[in-house]
């Protein structure tokens, strides 16, 4: 059964990214609404009436409304038939999801939003357990011994992974180079048709750490919850 799909979220390059990645690579159409053109009204209004109070969201024809990116990802799988069945591997990519998405803070907002000395002192605070996670995931993939964390076709964890591992490059490109496997998983990633695709003309995220904006019809936007 067909659904209409509309991915809800606001100008940044966060936790939608996931979810978009994974909708390119199982090839399932949906479209990408900013918050304000859904509802037409500021982010202020609408937060209240949002079942968790944050984006993304995915609206489901029109009338479900699911909300947390991770229960998004996992729906995503289920639509395309590629859930994990085996339920001690299932376990295994949840872990992976989770312990990715745990990379979101303070990592996405640094990017999407800090400037200047503050960007500096978050990127030098966050260092420490950025090294020690990117450890972590690079034991994970290589005691798996598959081409991603789970499987030689990546799943919805490895999309989460991606997402984050991806941002760190411009947070400081020289630390993912001291990871070579997760190096390896990026390229594989990037390598995929679809994704391809999708990356090259995913909105471009610019002057981060000066002023970051995202490119949107060819015309800069700060990046944020509000219209511009
Ligand atoms: N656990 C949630 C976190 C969602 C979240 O932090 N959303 C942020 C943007 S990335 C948000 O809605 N910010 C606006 C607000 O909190 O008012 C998820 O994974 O979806």
């Amino acid at each position: 059964m067909k659904h209409k799909l509309e991915l809800i979220y606001f100008k940044m390059r966060a936790l939608a990214e996931a979810p978009r990645l994974l909708f390119h690579y199982t090839n399932i159409e949906y479209e990408d609404v900013m918050s304000w053109d859904y509802y037409g009204k500021d982010w202020s209004e609408v937060k209240p009436n949002i079942p968790f109070k944050q984006l993304p969201m995915l609206i489901v024809d029109k009338k479900h409304e699911i909300c947390q990116s991770m229960a998004i990802l996992t729906f995503i799988e289920y639509l395309a038939g590629i859930n994990i069945t085996n339920p001690i591997l299932n376990a295994k990519a949840n872990s992976i999801m989770q312990s990715a998405q745990e990379l979101f803070m303070p990592l996405n907002p640094t990017i999407n939003f800090a400037t200047g000395e503050k960007f500096k002192k978050k990127r030098e605070d966050m260092m420490p357990f950025l090294i020690s996670r990117f450890e972590d995931l690079e034991k994970v993939m290589k005691e798996n011994g598959k081409k991603f964390f789970i499987y030689d076709e990546p799943r919805a964890c490895d999309f989460a992974a991606f997402h984050h591992l991806d941002l760190s490059k411009l947070l400081d490109p020289s630390l993912i180079k001291k990871f070579p496997r997760l190096e390896k998983f990026l390229e594989d990633i990037m390598s995929i048709d679809s994704i391809k695709q999708y990356l090259d003309n995913r909105l471009e995220l610019i002057d981060v750490s000066v002023e970051p904006k995202l490119i949107i019809d060819g015309v800069p936007h700060p990046t944020g919850v509000k219209k511009t």
